[in-house]
This record gives structure tokens, sequence and C-alpha cells, in this order.
């Protein structure tokens, strides 16, 4: 799954569709590279992130989606109605921080067909990374994810539509990720594929001393840790070099 992030370019007096038409190029770059979907995020969710109105939101991602009628499409949102009219306009599926917890977002992935991901985050981007505490964090990330499978199911959305995802970063000290990833295959429990994202975030910093923008090769370390925890879906900016790394693991578990 490739990254792709719609937000203004501060550089052009293009204006919108320079914005969209950018975002569309890069898309298709990355399937060139070897994404099988891309996922397209209006609203930046990083930690301390300032949020978006759902009107700019709109703005920003519609464009994308419809651009890329033909491509398998993730939206990154956490609004019902951002869903919608993203698989109205042909997103095969949804990611959502918030694992489908806002009112009605249950409700917008029901009344379609498309796959959802369901990631875990504790507390709010603005504040989440201040002071994360768990007593067990891979069984509160399990057990919280268990129930928003429930809460599907519930909804009638399939086991068969749903990703689950432990939302490295979200509300989690560098040892939480670190301890998520090591006992990922603990979270197979949950019965439906699992999807990883560490590509760039501010943990492999801490642990390699790298600048932001120099982090692609522990993204890669952590890609392959993921994918031998049994991640199925690596969520990353960097796919040329990420499918390298994914086809010599697939070489290694074949052999
Ligand atoms: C994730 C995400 C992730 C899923 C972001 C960033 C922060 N969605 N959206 N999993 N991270 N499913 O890319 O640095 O880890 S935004």
């Amino acid at each position: 799954m490739g990254v792709v992030n719609v937000t203004p370019d501060s550089f052009s007096d293009g204006g919108r569709f320079l914005d969209a038409d950018a975002a569309i190029a890069h898309a298709r770059a990355l399937f060139d590279e070897g994404a099988d979907l891309v996922d397209v995020g209006g609203e930046s969710t990083r930690p301390g992130a300032e949020g978006v109105s759902e009107a700019e939101e709109l703005v920003r991602v519609l464009p994308v989606v419809t651009g890329l009628r033909e491509f398998p499409v993730s939206v990154d949102t956490r609004r019902p109605n951002v869903m919608r009219a993203a698989l109205g306009a042909g997103a095969s599926m949804i990611n959502d921080i918030e694992a489908l917890t806002a009112p009605g977002a249950l409700a917008a992935v029901a009344g379609s067909d498309c796959a959802v991901c369901l990631m875990h985050k504790k507390g709010d981007p603005a504040s989440m990374q201040e002071d994360p505490r768990y007593r067990d964090v891979v069984a509160e990330v399990r057990d919280y994810l268990a129930a928003r499978i429930a809460a599907c199911d519930a909804a009638g959305i399939a086991r068969n539509r749903i990703v689950a995802d432990p939302g490295f970063g979200f509300g989690k000290t560098v040892e939480h990720n670190l301890t998520l990833l090591k006992r990922l295959p603990e979270l197979a429990a949950l019965g439906v594929p699992l999807a990883v994202g560490w590509s760039r975030k501010s943990s492999l910093g801490h642990i390699t001393g790298r600048g932001a923008g120099e982090r692609l090769a522990g993204s890669l370390a952590a890609a392959l840790l993921g994918l031998l925890g049994g991640a199925r879906i690596l969520r990353v900016h960097d796919v040329k070099e990420t499918r390298d790394a994914v086809l010599m693991w697939q070489a290694w578990s074949k052999a």
C-alpha cells in the first residue's frame, strides 16, 4: 500500500487542480513501482497535526479518487461523509485510524462492499504522544481491534472485508511500537489480515538517529520484520524499494 498525501502545495500558484494532478501522478508512479493499492489521505494525522474541515478534506480527496478510478484505492479518513463520497467516486477500501468509531462510520462502510482497515490508536493526534501508558500494550491493542471487528460484524460488515492494524506511533512510545512489532504474531488471533505502517516514522528516527528524510533503510528493516511477524499489507512511502524487500521475503519463504 503506497501512501499518497493530498495536501496543498504552498509553492504552487496553480491552485487545486495542480494539487490533485500531482497526487494522481504520484499514485500512478507508485503503481508503476509495484504498489497493489494506494492510500489517499487529505487530513494529516501525524502527532501534533491540526485537523482540516470536512469540506476541505472532500475537496482534497475526491478529485484524486475520481482520477484513479481504474486503480485499487484506499481512502484514509475518519469521516462518514468522506467515506460515502469516496466510495461513490470508486474507492475500494476505507482506512480509518479511528476504526469506524465516529457516529455513522460503521453504517457508511456497511452500505457498500468495500474493504476496511481498522487501526488502533490511543488518544487524539494532537496529544496522543504526550504520555501514552498501557498495562500490556499487545493485549490492549488486540482486545480493542477484536471489539471493533465484533462491531463491524454486528453492523453487517463481513470478516473477509476487514484488515486490522496496530497503529504504530498512534499513542505509543518507541518501546510500545517495538513490543507490538515483536509480538505481532499474537495479533494473528484476530483472524483477519494485518497491516503495518512504520514507513519514515519517528520511532525509526529514535532508533537510528536519522532525520525524516533518511529513514529508508530503517523503514525497509521494519517492513521485513512486519512480514516475518505475519503482516500482509505494508503501508509505505517507498514502494519501489519495499517491493524488493517483499520479493526477498517471498523468495526466502519459498526456499
Ligand atoms: C498509518 C495510517 C498507519 C494505517 C498513518 C504516517 C502517519 N493508517 N495512517 N496505519 N499511519 N492503517 O504515515 O506517518 O500506521 S498517518
